[in-house]
């Protein structure tokens, strides 16, 4: 197998060069659990975990591999692999992680496509739609909408359910289909190009690792029952993983997501309400909050009905959302340099110590 296989191409050679890794071998991470990652090269597929100084250079989680990254490797045995270092990436889909710390955890990388997947029943939602639309183009992925379990519902409702997302989101394709009766497979198949990468993102139990299955035609990945009460999945697949189709497409599988916080680095939420953002320009005021102001061009559109109320309120809540964790993550990235800092004076000095 070549690494072209895995998708590798000018861009990423691009990015690779000039960073004098010619004594290593090049690799693509494929599937990552605990701190031990799994790497495609050309020479096969090996086990590998980080040097200690990538760890020790590592300033916060974005700077560790993720699924998806092409790295550069020594390879001691099948078994024993070392990654020296990351190669740059051309895209981050990246989260808040859940918990206090809010930390960010990079969900995937070298992704040209999202499959953003909603299941038709209990599962729908639009304002956790446009979360993940925020996410994909906070990080330059193209998106594109599946609904899964269309076996559950009629054809008006399935077609209601299309409608009402092409009502509120622009611009984005939407697939339905069913992994029981493979209605509309064949579509997203055909979408599906040689040597692109596409990351699956969506709750657990919507069908992701099933969806993987049936384009595979092999049962590549477990999948999990319903729990009857909660009607969610459980958590069946444990960690991320890369695998390629016949057709040449690759795919990212992903565990199920319980809280996408939104990581907005690259005006993620303006181009996912560029309706709202067009309009805020004609508000009097130029530091509009859109919510209480005499004069907001945007509170006329909801009032008149040119913007969904659904979809302002949406919009309001996941600019908080990004500007609290914009403020925490400087506060972070501050003190983790201070301490990253204490840390390496204090080896200098212990070293200092030594030769005298
Ligand atoms: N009715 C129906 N069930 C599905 C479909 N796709 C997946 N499932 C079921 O949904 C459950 C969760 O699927 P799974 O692929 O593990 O979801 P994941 O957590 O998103 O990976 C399993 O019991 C699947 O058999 C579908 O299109 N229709
Ligand atoms: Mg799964
Ligand atoms: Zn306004």
């Amino acid at each position: 197998m070549i690494l072209e296989d895995f998708g590798y191409n000018q861009r990423i050679e691009a990015l690779r060069a000039g960073q004098q890794l010619n004594t290593f071998e090049l690799g693509r991470v494929i599937s990552e659990h605990k701190g031990r990652y799994t790497v495609r090269c050309e020479k096969g597929i090996f086990d590998a975990e980080i040097t200690g100084n990538l760890r020790f250079s590592a300033l916060s989680r974005e700077d560790y591999p993720a699924v998806g990254d092409w790295v550069a490797l020594n390879i001691y045995e099948p078994d024993f692999s070392i990654i020296h270092s990351v190669i740059p990436r051309f895209s981050t889909i990246a989260r808040q992680a859940p918990g206090a710390k809010r930390a960010l955890q990079v969900i995937a990388a070298n992704v040209d496509y999202a499959l953003l997947i909603q299941a038709v029943d209990r599962d729908f939602n639009l304002n956790r739609l446009e979360r993940y639309l925020t996410i994909c183009n906070s990080s330059r992925v193209n998106p594109i909408i599946v609904l899964t379990k269309t076996d559950l519902i009629g054809e008006t409702a399935k077609t209601a359910l299309i409608s009402r997302i092409k009502e509120r989101i622009n611009d984005v394709p939407v697939l339905a289909l069913s992994n029981v009766t493979g209605n509309g497979l064949d579509e997203l198949t055909r979408l599906i190009e040689k040597g692109k990468t596409y990351c699956l993102l969506g709750s657990s139990g919507v069908g992701k690792s099933t969806l993987i299955n049936s384009l595979s035609g092999k049962q590549t990945m477990s999948t999990g029952a319903i729990c009857q009460h909660s009607n969610r999945g459980r958590h069946v697949t444990s960690h991320r993983q890369l695998i390629v189709l016949e057709n040449g497409g690759l795919l990212i599988d992903n565990p199920g997501m319980r809280e996408v916080g939104v990581v907005d680095t690259n005006q993620g939420l303006e181009t996912t309400f560029d309706d709202i953002v067009r309009l805020s320009e004609n508000c009097k005021f130029s530091d509009c909050t859109h919510t209480i102001e005499a004069g907001c061009a945007v509170l006329k559109a909801v009032e008149n009905g040119t913007i969904d109320p659904a979809a302002h309120e949406n919009y309001l809540k996941l600019e908080k959302e990004k500007a609290f964790f914009e403020t925490s993550l400087i506060e972070r990235k501050k003190k983790e340099k201070m301490f990253g800092k204490t840390v390496k004076d204090y080896y200098k000095k212990k070293v200092k110590g030594k030769e005298q």
